[in-house]
């Protein structure tokens, strides 16, 4: 697995080489590095209570038994699973300035290609022509269609345009860019609003997620921020990204308790080949390895 990459090692590995089983002193290890780890106060408290209460485990069965307490903390909040059954289903990227919007969307337009799936971009994001321009390449890269509007262009427009070409044209997935600039909960329940009654209007039926993209570098201020919103906007799942450029993945703990929303994908470098479908199970095996 390569969530950790450049064999950088899981934040809590060698953890089990240095103690010989469940002991006070371990847990209290293990504790520390949850923390450090940006996994928050909750969970590690949540995982040494429940390790605490198997005391004299040994060896691999601690391990095992760490891996279940921490997957099962990651897939609280739901499935991780992308629902995307019809044709044309939809994709709204949200998320603030830098975090790797666009970046994933074209890792996505990639994935979907090279699946056979007919994908078509939408450029929503018109407060910058440079956006709609990174998009455009994109779509060269990976033979996706786009469908962009002018700068400072109404969003909504460019979206109506993106679901009637989607029907004229059979695309399988539509994946809308948006702009940073929505960091506010207001600003950015409006504007979903908006998105999202046309994509129903326009494609009834039409199975849409609206993924939020978090920066894993930005840590413990970045989930406050997406706190703010994340519940009430009616995201569906977290796309976290940049987790090769920090050693604290553990706040993918903290995104499961205060979001309440599943991670569904993990960005792991910038390259178009580096984003994978989030598995608790072996992010947390990963952790430990
Ligand atoms: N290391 C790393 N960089 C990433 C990742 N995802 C995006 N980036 C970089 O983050 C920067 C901002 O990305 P961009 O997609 O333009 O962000 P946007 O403003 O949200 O659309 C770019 O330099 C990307 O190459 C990732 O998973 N890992
Ligand atoms: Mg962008």
């Amino acid at each position: 697995m390569a969530l950790f990459k450049d064999k950088k090692k899981g934040f809590l590995s060698g953890l089990f080489s240095a103690f010989s089983g469940v002991d006070e002193d371990f847990l209290d290890e293990l504790e520390e590095r949850l923390i450090l780890a940006d996994a928050g106060v909750e969970t590690a408290e949540a995982a040494v209570e429940a390790l605490r209460r198997e005391k004299g485990l040994k060896g691999a069965a601690v391990q095992e038994r760490l891996t279940q307490i921490l997957t099962q903390e990651m897939e609280q909040a739901g499935s991780p699973a992308l629902q995307l059954d019809t044709k044309p289903a939809v994709i709204i990227m949200v998320g603030v300035n830098g975090v790797g919007k666009t970046t994933t969307i074209g890792k996505l337009a990639m994935l979907f290609g090279g699946q056979g799936k007919k994908v078509l971009l939408c450029a929503a994001d018109t407060f910058r022509a440079a956006a709609a321009e990174q998009l455009g390449i994109w779509a060269q890269r990976t033979g996706a269609d786009i469908v962009r509007h002018g700068e400072g262009g109404d969003p909504g427009a460019v979206v109506f345009d993106a679901c009637a070409a989607a029907k004229a044209r059979g695309a399988d997935i539509v994946i809308v860019d948006t702009a940073g600039r929505l960091h506010n909960k207001q600003n950015l329940m409006n504007e979903l609003t908006k998105l999202t009654k046309i994509v129903g209007r326009e494609l009834p039926g039409a199975d849409c997620e609206i993924l939020l993209v978090l920066d894993a570098t930005t840590g413990q201020n970045g989930l406050i921020q997406a706190q703010q919103f994340a519940a009430a906007s009616g995201v569906t799942g977290i796309v976290l990204t940049k987790l090769d450029g920090t050693a604290k993945g553990g706040v993918v703990f903290s995104i499961a308790r205060t979001l309440g929303v599943p991670v569904k994908l993990v960005g792991v470098g910038e390259g178009v080949e580096d984003l994978r479908p989030f598995d608790a199970r072996e992010f947390a095996e990963a952790m430990l390895a």
